[in-house]
């Protein structure tokens, strides 16, 4: 059955600006494989969005105006709402042209467009890009988006997807097995397999204080190794609090941060690296940069959390480490010449296909499309 389908990308920010982290990235490869499986695919994207040029062309984006989103990471709970916001007109967007669409697909992470499920007449389905934000907190059921959720779950069973049962596990209120998980999938053919690394470790990822980049600093210090740093400087304040860190470790090894790359250069820097360290704080959802890493032939160290734990598999692609262990860190950049690079590529090629990952949302996404016309 061929889909008609409207992607709703996240809005903090343009695709490409690399401001919307992972979920950009999930945006873009899923609409590149459901195009190819016969499907046809729009993306609705806060203006300035642009596509990769080997996209392919049948893919429409449709640019939405509007303030973007501050990312929940930093929001407090109450936080005021946005007038004029690319999240509003996105889904005021979505209300007009719905009837020329089977299923929706929300990438946002936040409270509106779990709420206004119900006013939809266009089934929606509900990708969740992190695990839940209230971790460790008393009342988590107290944060907006929990709750919106949890309530969505219950009135739509079934349209919830997710990356990784470790990130599921982070919601309370709902149960495991109303999620759907996904994983995640890439265009092998992006990434090109790097046999003879350069003598260097590296760190990719929106440099916020949830990504742990002070730990890969101080590991790369005590392993006494050069350390490239690739991602936006999300958070100028926790930036700046690394800077005495990064000078005390610069008089060891140079560490140099080569700013946002587009996959493509991305990956060629990358490549060279001797091991990706990957180092959250939080429960990473997935760690999209890991499988990156993997398909360049690069390993992962990484602590034993959330998504990165579900994706190295220890002494084969990587080592997992304890998490918060910043010692455990730079050991492990001892025992890399026990990894098989060779052995990283075709993990991520066995696993983290864009067609088997492709073929994972479709069947998501039918599922839902009939449920829906069975019940309207
Ligand atoms: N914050 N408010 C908000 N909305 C999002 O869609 C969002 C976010 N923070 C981070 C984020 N999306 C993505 O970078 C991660 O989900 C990957």
């Amino acid at each position: 059955m061929s889909l008609r389908l409207l992607l709703l990308s996240t809005p903090v920010g343009p695709l490409g600006s690399g401001l919307g982290g992972g979920v950009e990235a999930t945006v873009l490869n899923l609409a590149q494989v459901l195009t190819q499986r016969g499907h046809r695919v729009a993306i609705a994207a806060p203006e300035g969005s642009q596509l990769p040029s080997d996209l392919d062309k049948a893919i429409a984006l449709i640019q939405i105006p509007g303030v973007w989103q501050p990312t929940a990471q930093t929001q407090d709970r109450n936080a005021l709402v946005l007038t004029e916001s690319a999240l509003a007109n996105l889904w005021d967007y979505a209300r007009r042209v719905q009837n020329q669409y089977d299923l929706l697909a929300n990438f946002a992470y936040d409270w509106l467009p779990f709420y206004l499920t119900p006013f939809l007449s266009t089934p929606v389905a509900h990708f969740v890009s992190m695990g839940s934000l209230s971790v460790g907190e008393a009342s988590p059921l107290e944060n907006r988006l929990d709750q919106a959720i949890v309530h969505l779950s219950a009135q739509f069973p079934g349209t919830l997807g997710a990356y990784t049962q470790s990130q599921v596990k982070t919601f309370q209120g709902v149960d495991s097995a109303d999620w759907e998980i996904l994983g995640c999938g890439l265009d092998m053919a992006r990434y090109e397999y790097c046999d003879r690394p350069k003598d260097f470790l590296a760190w990719a990822g929106r440099i916020s204080p949830e990504k742990g980049l002070e730990d890969a600093i101080s590991a790369a210090l005590l392993a006494q190794k050069p350390l490239k740093i690739f991602g936006n400087i999300e958070d100028d304040d926790y930036w700046q609090s690394l800077q005495p860190l990064m000078l005390q470790a610069q008089k060891i090894a140079p560490i140099q941060h080569c700013g946002f790359l587009p996959t493509a250069e991305l990956q060629q820097a990358l490549g060279r690296a001797q091991a990706l360290l990957v180092t959250p704080k939080w429960t990473e959802a997935f760690g999209i940069v890991a499988i990156e890493a993997l398909a360049c032939g690069v390993p992962v160290i990484a602590y034993k959390r959330g998504g990165p734990a579900e994706i190295v598999c220890s002494g084969k692609t990587g080592w997992l480490v304890a998490p918060d262990d910043v010692r455990a860190l730079a050991e492990a950049t001892e025992r890399l010449q026990q990894i098989d690079r060779q052995a990283c590529r075709e993990w991520a090629i066995a696993n983290y296909s864009l067609s088997a990952w492709g073929e994972r949302f479709e069947q998501w996404f039918c599922k839902i499309v009939a449920k829906s016309k069975k019940h309207s």
